[in-house]
């Protein structure tokens, strides 16, 4: 039985014996078909008196070393009770399989889902410790950055680690096909905003004057994009109204206030602001586009 428990990887369990010494010459019962060790109780025979022993009892311990079964055996006994309370006695470790399998499962799946590339971000896995490959994609709001980093510590507590690795750069994480993909080109993916998506405020239109590819592809023998020839890719334009430069849904005093602070170089306008406030689109900022704000305001 203790062999078997063994074999389906309880090697936590301990069997030994404890026999009287003056029986020390007939403990091949024990020993000729097993590897379990004998340990010889000398007379007066302490041990069997302090936990009350009589011949042939079994007594089974716990992890913290409490009996929790002690019943003589002579009549024999069920393996398969005994075997069940063995295991269910072994507290819930976390293996290094387990582990990696967790890991594993923490980079893909949900974790990976995506609608647009600038959904991904590209992590490095822990193959400096022997855990997982060198880097994943992964979609940047899901990723389960404090798990992993738990899962990290308890790797190395275990003293997991067999191997280490070098790694190449970060690759660009793309979403292919509803999943972030690693693609081993160095530069930003040349396609366009149906394909990589936007940031917040902005939108993906296709704008007559710019031509952007809608579909480029990673070659990573050559490490460079390879594109469509086609115009239909869009471009991220700003969804915020010119002239309404807080984004509050009204042109008013407040905003030709932050227009002068930009002018005045009092504030620093972002690049959604930087275009609202641009009022005649000639690319910078100053009195003329005062001007035209607060024509708008007054309806002129
Ligand atoms: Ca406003
Ligand atoms: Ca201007």
């Amino acid at each position: 039985m203790y062999e078997d428990l063994v074999d389906q990887g309880y090697n936590q369990v301990q069997l030994v014996g404890i026999g009287k010494s003056q029986h020390m010459n007939s403990i091949n019962n024990w020993t000729s078909n097993s590897n379990v060790g004998v340990c010889a109780d000398q007379s007066p025979y302490m041990t069997w008196n302090n936990w009350g022993a009589a011949q042939r009892d079994l007594f089974i311990l716990d992890s913290q070393g409490d009996i929790v079964y002690h019943e003589n055996i002579t009549n024999g006994f069920s393996s398969n009770e005994v075997s069940n309370l063995v295991i269910s006695l072994i507290p819930e470790t976390t293996t290094c399989d387990e582990i990696e399998e967790l890991y594993d499962s923490l980079h893909a799946g949900e974790y990976t889902n995506c609608e647009f590339d600038n959904d991904c971000v590209a992590v490095w896995g822990h193959c400096d410790v022997g855990l997982g490959g060198c880097h994943y994609s992964v979609n940047e709001e899901e990723y389960p950055q404090d798990e992993i980093n738990n899962l990290v510590n308890t790797w190395n507590d275990e003293e997991c680690m067999t191997w280490v690795c070098d790694c190449s750069a970060e690759p660009y994480a793309q979403c292919l096909d509803g999943t972030c993909t690693s693609a081993y080109c160095m530069s930003e993916n040349p396609a366009g905003c149906f394909q990589t998506g936007c940031d917040e405020g902005y939108e993906c239109v296709i704008l007559e004057e710019e031509c952007v590819p809608s579909s480029c592809f990673c070659d990573e023998f050559y490490g460079d994009w390879f594109c469509t020839e086609d115009c239909g890719g869009g471009t991220c334009y700003s969804t915020q109204v010119l002239g309404d430069i807080n984004n509050d849904t009204q042109i008013n005093v407040l905003d030709v206030v932050l227009l002068v602070g930009f002018i005045l170089g009092n504030e620093i306008p972002d690049d959604i602001q930087y275009f609202s406030a641009d009022i005649n689109s000639d690319g910078s900022l100053n009195v003329l586009d005062v001007v035209s704000l607060v024509g708008i305001i007054l309806g002129n």
